[in-house]
């Protein structure tokens, strides 16, 4: 019977140790260990031996029985490790590939000029200003001092939406507003960026545009404070070596009035197509507001002075980059875009 017993245990650990999967290994489990298997069998038949005999083989037919649970109990542990390891091998993510890369977006050239802009102005202690697109006819000419039989009261130049509200030709709208919204002369030093509409469509003329105006207003403000102003600003956008003029010019809303032209960026003073052979290039127009428009928004001229300037985005932009078509602005072609 004992050596019955070691043939037993022998065979099960051998079919235990060829087990080829967790399956198997179950299934020879229930052979031996199960309701029904053979070493529970050796175990419920020991009640018909003699009460000598049954400690004896008890303990024989148990010391079988622990050592094939803890066979068992082992190679499962084992194949399961195996199980996990081959999952954990092919799940694996390998952290050290490069990712996809992620496309960056650019900014639009007019948008880089813009900031750059108000960047310049906002350190010198200019404020931001905003207004509306759709504007009436009062904001945009009357307190401009632009008279009713103005040119650019026009309807062939304007997109007028009723018989007084229409598209901001302008943005000095936004500059009237601040002053008329401003206690009575108090200081003012501001910008006012921002989108206008003129019936004006060619190579050179979109009839929606970019504009970045400014104001100053304090007592004794000069024109010499708009000139140092205007030529620091200019010699920071096209370079120090930038050579700045001005020349009298006239606007309804300025007092004296004055074009500012800078040295040709292209040729250097030297004449080209850009410059028309001329070495200058008309940048922006400037004066001192006029007494009119300071009475009309409630300041008094005799007590403040102030200057205001005014630049088109969009010109800037193309003289700054050498840009000869506007159209290439909204055309969004992103061969174009990406070069800035
Ligand atoms: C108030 C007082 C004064 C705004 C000014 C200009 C000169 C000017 C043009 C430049 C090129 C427009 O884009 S452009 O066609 N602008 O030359 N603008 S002074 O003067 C103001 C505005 C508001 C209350």
């Amino acid at each position: 019977m004992k050596e019955q017993l070691q043939a037993l245990q022998e065979k099960a650990i051998a079919q235990i140790q060829g087990a080829a999967n967790l399956q198997e290994l179950q299934d020879i489990r229930v052979t031996y260990l199960g309701k029904k298997g053979e070493v529970t069998s050796l175990l419920k038949g020991l009640g018909k031996l003699s009460p000598e005999e049954r400690p004896a083989m008890g303990a024989l037919v148990n010391t079988v029985r622990v050592a094939l649970e803890a066979a068992l109990d082992s190679v499962q542990q084992q194949m399961e490790a195996a199980v996990l390891a081959a999952k954990l091998e092919q799940e694996t993510i390998d952290i050290t590939l490069p990712g996809r890369p992620v496309r960056k977006g650019h900014l639009h050239p007019l948008t880089l000029i813009n900031e750059e802009i108000e960047q310049f102005f906002v350190s010198m202690g200019y404020a931001v200003e905003e207004g509306p697109e759709i504007e009436s006819d009062y904001f945009n000419f009357e307190c401009l001092n632009l008279a009713a039989d103005h040119p650019a009261r026009d309807m062939q130049d304007s997109f007028y939406i009723t018989d007084s509200v229409l598209l901001r030709t302008h943005t000095s709208p936004v500059q009237a507003r601040t002053l008329q919204r401003s206690e009575k002369n108090a200081p003012i030093r501001m910008i006012a960026p921002g989108k206008v509409y003129r019936w004006d469509y060619d190579a050179t003329h979109s009839p929606v545009f970019h504009q970045v105006e400014g104001l100053v207003i304090d007592k004794n403000i000069t024109f010499s404070d708009l000139k140092g102003t205007l030529e620091l600003f200019l010699k920071k956008m096209f370079g120090e070596d930038t050579a700045v003029r001005f020349r009298t010019s006239f606007f309804p809303f300025t007092e004296p009035s004055a074009e500012v032209d800078i040295s040709c960026c292209m040729c250097h003073g030297e004449g080209c197509r850009v410059c028309s052979h001329t070495g200058w290039l008309e940048i922006l127009g400037c004066g001192m507001v006029h007494p009119n428009v300071l009475k009309l928004n409630g300041y008094d001229p005799n007590e403040v002075q102030g200057f205001a300037f005014g630049m088109g985005v969009e010109r800037i932009a193309m003289l700054k980059y050498g840009i000869n078509d506007l159209r290439l602005f909204y055309e969004n072609d992103k061969r174009f875009l990406t070069q800035f």
